[in-house]
C-alpha cells in the first residue's frame, strides 16, 4: 500500500485544501483509518473557514478566465485528465477499495466510472446545443444560449469516494463552471489524490488555481457552501436527512441543487423471470459495496408461485459468499465503513424482529482473523412485509428484505410504496409485464431496469431519482444542463420595432 500512496502523492500527513498547484490547510487533524484492517492510512489537516475563503476567492478569479475559454478547449484539458487516469487506474482503484472497503474490482471499476464520464464530457463539449426559434414577429430571432453558473459546490459521500465527484466535476468544468469539492469525511485521502491527477493537469496546461478546489474538513464546510450565495450551484449525494437541510438552505438563497439521495431499490420477480440472471442480479445488487450504494438491492418482491424456490437459491447463494479483505479478489464482500455502521446495521436487525419479520438468512458481526477492524458483517436476508418501519427505511448494509405477490399491479404498489425512488428493476421475459412495469402506471423510480438489477447503472444515462432521493440528476443524457443557466435571446434585424402580442405603442 505504502507505494500505491506514493504514487497518489499521499503522504503521512498531507494538507486537505488545495486550489491548484497550491496546498494549505490550518484547521484540525483528521485522520483516515481503513476499514480493511483498522490501521491508520494517513492524516489530513482540514480546513478553517479562513481556508474556505481562499479557495471561494480562487474559483471566482478563475471563474472568470475560465468561462472565456472555448468550451471544446475545456474538453481537451478534461481529455487530459481522463488520460491521467487511466495510467493511475490500478493505484486509484486500490486506494479507492482500501480507504472506502469495496472489492478491488469495484475500486476499479469506480475509477473506470471517471474515464466513461471524461469521455462523455469531451464529447459534450462541442455539444453545447440551444433552440433555435421562430419569432412571431417579422425580421426576428429567437433562440436559447446556455451559460456557465460559476462556482459550483460538491459534495460527495463516503461510497462512491471518487466516481460522483467526476460525474459532476467534469461536466461543470466543459460547462464553464468552477468547482469546490468537500468530500466525505470518511475517506479525505480519495480525494487529495484526485486533486492530485488534475493539479498535473492544470500545471502541464499552465492553467491558474481555482478551478478545481478541494476543501476537507466536517459538515461545517457543507454549511459555508449551502449558505454562500458565490456558490451557484450545489451538488449533494448522501442521506435524506442532509440533503433536506441542503436543498432548503440552497433554495432559500435562491440557488440551485442537484440532490441525490437515499433509495429503497426493488427487484420484481415474475413468474416469467429467468431465475439464473434473476440469481446473480439479485445478490450483486443486495451485497455489492457491503450493500452501501444508493442503488443497492433492499427487497426482492416475488410471485408467490416461485417465492420459495427463489428463497431457497438465495440461501445457497448467500452460503457460497466470501467475506474479507476486498483487495483479495477472492471475496465477494468487503467491510462496512466504519463501526458507527455495523452498529445501525445491528439495530436494524433487531427492529427486524421487533416489527414482526423472519430472519432465514442471519447475520452478524464477524471476529477473528482478518476481521480485526471490526467493520465485516455477514449479509443477511430476512421475511418481511413492505409496511414495516424498518423495511421502509433505507439502511445502508447488507440486509435484503422479501416479500411475496400475487398480481403485478400489487407488486407495483409494494414497489412504490415506499418514501424513496431512486432505482427499481423487473426480471420478467414476458414482454406485456416488461411494458407495464417500464409504463406511468409502474416504476415511479428514477431507474427502471427490466433483467438487470437496482446497481451498476451505466454513465451515459441520467442518473437519479424521485421523492425522497431529491429529484436531481447527473451524468449522462442532458443532465449538463443542470450545470448551465438559459437564457433566451431575442434579435430584431429590421427597421421597425414591433411589439410582440401586436400592442401598439406609437410615439407619433
Ligand atoms: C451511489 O451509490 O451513490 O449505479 C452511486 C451504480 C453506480 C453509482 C452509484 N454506477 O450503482
Amino acid at each position: 500500500m505504502q507505494n500505491t500512496l506514493k504514487a497518489l502523492g499521499l503522504k503521512e500527513i498531507n494538507d486537505g485544501c488545495s486550489t491548484g498547484k497550491n496546498w494549505f490547510a490550518n484547521g484540525e487533524i483528521l485522520e483516515s483509518y481503513s476499514p480493511v484492517d483498522g490501521k491508520l492510512i494517513g492524516k489530513i489537516k482540514t480546513a478553517t473557514k479562513a481556508d474556505y475563503q481562499k479557495a471561494i476567492s480562487a474559483a471566482s478569479d478563475a471563474f472568470k478566465y475560465w468561462k472565456t475559454i472555448p468550451a471544446p478547449k475545456r474538453g481537451e484539458y478534461v481529455r487530459q485528465f481522463g488520460d491521467k487516469l487511466r495510467a493511475k487506474k490500478a493505484e486509484l482503484g486500490k486506494l479507492v477499495s482500501y480507504e472506502m472497503g469495496k472489492s478491488y474490482q469495484e475500486g476499479l471499476g469506480e475509477v473506470q466510472e471517471m474515464i466513461d464520464i471524461c469521455d462523455f464530457a469531451v464529447g459534450l463539449s462541442r455539444q453545447l446545443y440551444g433552440l433555435q426559434l421562430h419569432s412571431e414577429r417579422p425580421n426576428h430571432r429567437m433562440m436559447e444560449q446556455w451559460h456557465p453558473l460559476g462556482i459550483v459546490g460538491i459534495i460527495s459521500a463516503f461510497n462512491f469516494p471518487v466516481a460522483v465527484w467526476a460525474w459532476n466535476t467534469t461536466l461543470a468544468w466543459i460547462c464553464g463552471d468552477v468547482c469546490i469539492w468537500k468530500p466525505s469525511e470518511k475517506t479525505p485521502l480519495c480525494s487529495i489524490a484526485c486533486q492530485h491527477i488534475w493539479n498535473e493537469v492544470a500545471k502541464e496546461n499552465n492553467l491558474p488555481e481555482g478551478i478545481s478546489c478541494l476543501v476537507n474538513g466536517d459538515y461545517k464546510i457543507g454549511e459555508y457552501l449551502t449558505e454562500d450565495t458565490h456558490v451557484a450551484l450545489i451538488s449533494a449525494t448522501g442521506s435524506t436527512r442532509m440533503g433536506k437541510l441542503v436543498g432548503a438552505k440552497v433554495a432559500e438563497r435562491f440557488g440551485k441543487s442537484i440532490l441525490e439521495l437515499g433509495g429503497n431499490n426493488a427487484i420484481i420477480i415474475t413468474e416469467n423471470a429467468d431465475l439464473d440472471t434473476t440469481l446473480v442480479g439479485a445478490v450483486f445488487g443486495a451485497v455489492g459495496t457491503a450493500g452501501q450504494r444508493c442503488t443497492t438491492t433492499r427487497r426482492l418482491i416475488i410471485h408467490e408461485n416461485i417465492y420459495t424456490k427463489v428463497k431457497d437459491s438465495l440461501v445457497k447463494a448467500y452460503g457460497q459468499l466470501k467475506i474479507g479483505d476486498p483487495l483479495d479478489e477472492k471475496n465477494h464482500v468487503g467491510p462496512l465503513i466504519d463501526k458507527d455502521a455495523v452498529k445501525g446495521y445491528m439495530s436494524a436487525l433487531e427492529r427486524v424482529i421487533t416489527e414482526g419479520g423472519k430472519i432465514i438468512v442471519p447475520g452478524g458481526v464477524l471476529e477473528g482473523k482478518g476481521y480485526e477492524s471490526g467493520c465485516y458483517v455477514k449479509p443477511a436476508i430476512a421475511e418481511a412485509k413492505n409496511e414495516m418501519a424498518i423495511v421502509q427505511h433505507e439502511t445502508f448494509a447488507p440486509i435484503l428484505y422479501l416479500m411475496k405477490y400475487k398480481t403485478l399491479e400489487e407488486a407495483i404498489d409494494m414497489q412504490n410504496g415506499v418514501p424513496q425512488g431512486l432505482s427499481s428493476a423487473i426480471m420478467t421475459l414476458n414482454m406485456r409485464e416488461a411494458e407495464l412495469f417500464l409504463s406511468a402506471s409502474g416504476s415511479d423510480c428514477g431507474i427502471a431496469n427490466v433483467n438487470i438489477g437496482t446497481s451498476g447503472a451505466e454513465i451515459g444515462g441520467a442518473f437519479g431519482g424521485e421523492k425522497e432521493t431529491g429529484g436531481g440528476r447527473e451524468s449522462g443524457s442532458d443532465a449538463w444542463k443542470a450545470y448551465m443557466r438559459r437564457q433566451t435571446n431575442t434579435l430584431n434585424w429590421g427597421n421597425t420595432l414591433p411589439l410582440a402580442q401586436g400592442i401598439k405603442f406609437d410615439l407619433g
